[in-house]
């Protein structure tokens, strides 16, 4: 199974019940706009790829906003 694959199962179930308004990390976010750029996310998780980024963006608009946040925090695929 590949990295992506292990990805997809935890979001897909998750994606049904993500809260909105979930905190955002001020140590991820550190222009405070509220959403994490794939460059904020790096800067933290030299790990993620961009492929990974991909995945979490789930709107397509190259940041994660709450929900996308909420959705992958509650996977584990980021810090709470
Ligand atoms: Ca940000």
């Amino acid at each position: 199974m590949t990295r992506t694959l292990k990805l997809i199962a935890p979001i897909a179930v998750l994606s049904a019940l993500a809260v909105p308004g979930f905190a955002q990390n001020a140590a991820i976010d550190v222009n405070g706009d509220g959403m994490y750029s794939y460059p904020e996310l790096q800067a933290v998780m030299p790990e993620m790829t961009e492929d990974d980024f991909t995945i979490l963006d789930t709107s397509g608009d190259g940041l994660l906003d709450a929900d996308e946040i909420a959705v992958a925090t509650e996977a584990g695929l980021l810090p709470a």
